[in-house]
């Protein structure tokens, strides 16, 4: 699981991985604002995020710019009144734990590697949220990007609007527990993360290497300590962010002609193991 978790990395959001706002009818799709994030390593110990402090509710495209020499996300967090960044950091880095009702997964860029940019787009309804960063850097157990001061605050101010989100012809629809998809090509996929569940939900695309089983990927995920040779190419691993049940966001997902296995390493809101260990894995042929 932790190896996963190395290869996904900041993928991760409760628990592993990483986590957005959802669409409605109404007016016709107007363009998404456009929320430009960055992120830089100012020193060894420092991560700084460059953003915007507010921004219109309705579809928002958050396109988010690794300018460090680490990978990095961008996970989209709304926090109720009455809670801070660093309870929600402490509900984060207690994996299996419960996921409380004040945290709410909204979206925002799941890994970025240096010198790239990923983009999502969300509809965000009025409120405070966070913009985090939950990649741990190069080293094993190194503090995450939050740790090292990779916060930022945005207020989403104005109404809540029923703005559409993009439309795609591609779609990864997550649930209690498993996935369906449609439409992924090799490329660049504007993809609909849909989570019609009702717990968080994120999704990672490993590459399965050639000769090595879905069965190898699913003892290799959910064991701490797999032997042997990864099943799975983790370089060219992409995910989602975390989305909480019921919401959805378009994301870019960089993808290869082959076999991946999708897996969710996030946990049910009551706490517990990570979904990929009760069944949440399957195997996907991109052609
Ligand atoms: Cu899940």
């Amino acid at each position: 699981m932790r190896n996963v978790q190395r290869l996904a990395a900041g993928l991760a959001l409760f628990g592993m991985a990483a986590f957005t706002g959802c669409g409605g009818d109404g007016e016709s799709a107007s363009a998404p604002r456009v929320l430009n994030v960055s992120i830089t390593e100012p020193s060894a110990n420092r991560v700084a995020f460059t953003a915007p402090t507010s921004v219109q509710a309705g579809a928002v495209r958050i396109r988010f710019t690794n300018r460090g020499r680490q990978p990095h996300d961008a996970t989209l967090l709304r926090l109720d009144d009455g809670h801070t960044v660093a309870e929600a950091l402490r509900v984060i880095e207690n994996e299996g734990g419960p996921i409380p009702d004040w945290l709410h997964a909204v979206g925002g860029v799941a890994t970025v590697r240096p010198g790239q940019t990923g983009t999502s787009v969300q509809n965000l309804a009025p409120g405070r949220y966070q913009l985090i960063d939950l990649e741990s850097g190069d080293a094993e157990n190194a503090p995450t990007g939050a740790a090292r001061g990779g916060i930022a605050t945005i207020q989403v101010t104005g109404e809540a609007g029923a703005a559409e989100l993009p439309t795609t012809t591609a779609q990864i629809a997550a649930y209690e527990y498993g996935f369906r998809t449609q439409g992924l090509k090799p490329g660049s996929n504007n993809v609909l993360f849909d989570n019609i569940g009702a717990q968080p939900h994120h999704a990672v695309a490993a590459p399965i290497l050639p000769g090595r089983s879905l069965a190898e990927v699913r003892t290799f995920a959910v064991s701490e300590n797999a032997p042997g040779p990864p099943p799975i190419d983790f370089e060219r691993t992409v995910a989602t962010a975390v989305l909480d049940g019921r919401t959805k966001q378009v994301v870019q997902l960089d993808l290869e002609r082959g076999r991946y296995a999708l897996l969710c390493f996030i946990q049910d809101r009551a706490g517990g193991p990570p979904h990929v260990v009760k069944g949440m894995i399957s195997e996907i042929t991109v052609r």
